[in-house]
């Protein structure tokens, strides 16, 4: 595979969520399912694997609304916290301007690669590319 003995991008990821109790996990505006699901899903995984407190954000979208709300997170929680940004290529699209105050952003993506707008960055796209 493309781990040839160097930390994994994943690896960091769990390393990194990790070194935090807070976790607030955003998307991008006018969110289509791949990323609700993916701000969901990954926020159920951490929740069921870690007492971690877990925080979604963003504004909530009507036609999804039986998926899930929002949480509503105060600016002093965003200070101490871990912000991961899915399925959102640029930081104009992110649906929350106060990631920009998290203590740490990590970004998961699958669109090209045109904003390296995180501290860390998991693209998806660039696994793909590199496995063909
Ligand atoms: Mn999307």
């Amino acid at each position: 595979m493309y781990n040839r003995g160097e930390v994994t991008v994943q690896e960091k990821l769990l390393e990194t969520i990790e070194r935090f109790d807070k976790i607030i996990i955003c998307r991008h505006v006018r969110p289509d399912p791949d990323a609700f699901g993916s701000q969901l899903g990954l926020a159920e995984l951490i929740r069921e694997n870690t007492t971690k407190t877990v925080y979604t954000v963003g504004e909530d979208e009507r036609s999804l609304s039986f998926l899930a709300t929002m949480d509503e997170v105060d600016t002093g929680t965003f200070k101490d916290a871990l912000v991961i940004i899915c399925d959102t290529a640029n930081r104009g699209r992110i649906d929350e301007e106060r990631y920009a105050l998290a203590k740490e952003t990590f970004k998961v993506d699958h669109h090209p690669e045109i904003d390296d707008y995180a501290d860390a960055s998991w693209s998806i796209r660039a696994i793909v590319q590199r496995l063909k």
